[in-house]
């Protein structure tokens, strides 16, 4: 059993392939064809491009901050490729991947990084939370999803994302407590991408691995090379069906490095050096996939290019779909709050009208 054979005490991460995509793992490999991994290297290719040209958009003041995924894609895709209708996806905000792959329309993902409540609703996205900002706190609700599913007897798993920062917080170890305990069908998810913000993860736990953690909690724990594609979606698959299965969650520690800043906002040059960000450029989850499918002979070098074009398109597409999207009132930012708005939030609102005021009158200069 996969679970058994990397165990976390021993501190081994399961991996299919190498960085040059060789296959060294070869009994662990899923049993999926070239063309599912091909039409999988494609959509990470459309998911990377949705996550730069959203980075461009935002330093063109088109939209707010925004979150990069760049390195991170092998997780959420492997992940969201095996997600059904009837299944629940409880993201952090950092799952461009899973996010597309659960059904929700690129411009709905802008708009809700463009500041508009309405890209939470991901219409056509069913069973899918909101984007949570507020570290580990979609832990608590995945889990109580995963109750509610055996209570009624439904057939459906929960993906639960959470950073390895996230893992600090109360939430997370309340969610494993609660989830071992009642067996529910969730996958906990850790995107290790070694830092929270500018705090390295070694910093963040005296753990020997995050996937250790899941001892403590009774349930199987797995740490993984989240740059390894094969691997991803092996360790997702057998979890899922160990959820299934009634017998409850697992906690997968996905290792990765977030190649890009922590947001718009961030600027990784001030911790972490150029030669950390090299050594992770070599492990890069798309580079590897794609040595794995021309060994294959199913993809040449040369095909990534026109297909990169077509995907632009697509995305600005999108992009344009936000933009034409109505501007929301500014009231709805304050309203929603309270029933009977308090003196000092009615003060915000008028401070608020007051400085967009002024702004407007400055850009007219
Ligand atoms: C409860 C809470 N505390 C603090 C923050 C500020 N904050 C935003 S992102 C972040 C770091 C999260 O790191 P990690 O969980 O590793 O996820 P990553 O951003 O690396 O994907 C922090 C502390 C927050 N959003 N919510
Ligand atoms: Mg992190």
């Amino acid at each position: 059993m996969l679970f058994n054979d990397f165990d976390p005490q021993e501190d081994k991460m399961f991996q299919v392939m190498d960085n040059q995509g060789n296959i060294i793992n070869p009994q662990w490999k899923p049993d999926i064809t070239d063309e599912f991994v091909l039409e999988s290297y494609k959509f990470m290719h459309f998911a990377r491009l949705a996550d730069l040209m959203a980075v461009s958009f935002q330093r063109q003041g088109r939209m707010y901050t925004y979150p990069p995924n760049l390195g991170q894609e092998a997780i959420s895709c492997a992940v969201g490729k095996q997600m059904r209708e009837q299944d629940w996806l409880v993201p952090a905000f950092r799952e461009m991947g899973a996010s597309l792959l659960k059904g929700a329309k690129l411009s709905d993902i802008y708009l809700y990084w463009g500041g508009y409540e309405d890209g939470s609703r991901f219409s056509g996205a069913p069973n899918f939370l909101p984007f949570s900002v507020p570290i580990a706190s979609q832990l608590a609700h995945a889990v109580g999803i995963g109750y509610a599913l055996n209570y009624r007897k439904e057939d459906g798993v929960v993906f639960a994302f959470v950073g390895d920062g996230g893992t600090s917080h109360g939430d997370f170890h309340e969610a494993l407590n609660f989830g071992g305990v009642w067996k529910a069908p969730v996958l906990f998810i850790v995107q290790n991408n070694q830092y929270a913000i500018s705090v390295p993860v070694s910093k963040q736990t005296a753990s020997k691995n995050l996937a250790i953690k899941a001892a403590a909690y009774g349930i199987p724990g797995i740490k993984v090379d989240g740059n390894d594609f094969f691997a991803m979606y092996r360790a997702a698959q057998e979890a899922i069906q160990h959820a299934k299965a009634g017998k409850g969650p697992v906690l997968i520690e996905a290792v990765t490095f977030r190649r890009g800043a922590h947001t718009t906002s961030d600027d990784p040059t001030l911790y972490r050096t150029t030669a950390e960000e090299k050594k992770w450029e070599e492990k890069d989850p798309l580079k590897r996939l794609k040595g794995y499918l021309v060994s294959q002979g199913v993809w040449k070098e040369a095909d990534d290019e026109p297909l990169l074009e077509q995907y632009k398109k697509e995305v600005e597409k999108e992009f344009a779909l936000y933009e034409s999207h109505p501007p929301y009132p500014v009231e709805d930012v304050f309203k929603y709050q309270f029933k009977d708005m308090p003196e000092d939030l009615k003060q915000q609102q008028v401070a608020y009208e007051k400085f967009l005021q002024w702004k407007e009158k400055e850009s007219q200069k």
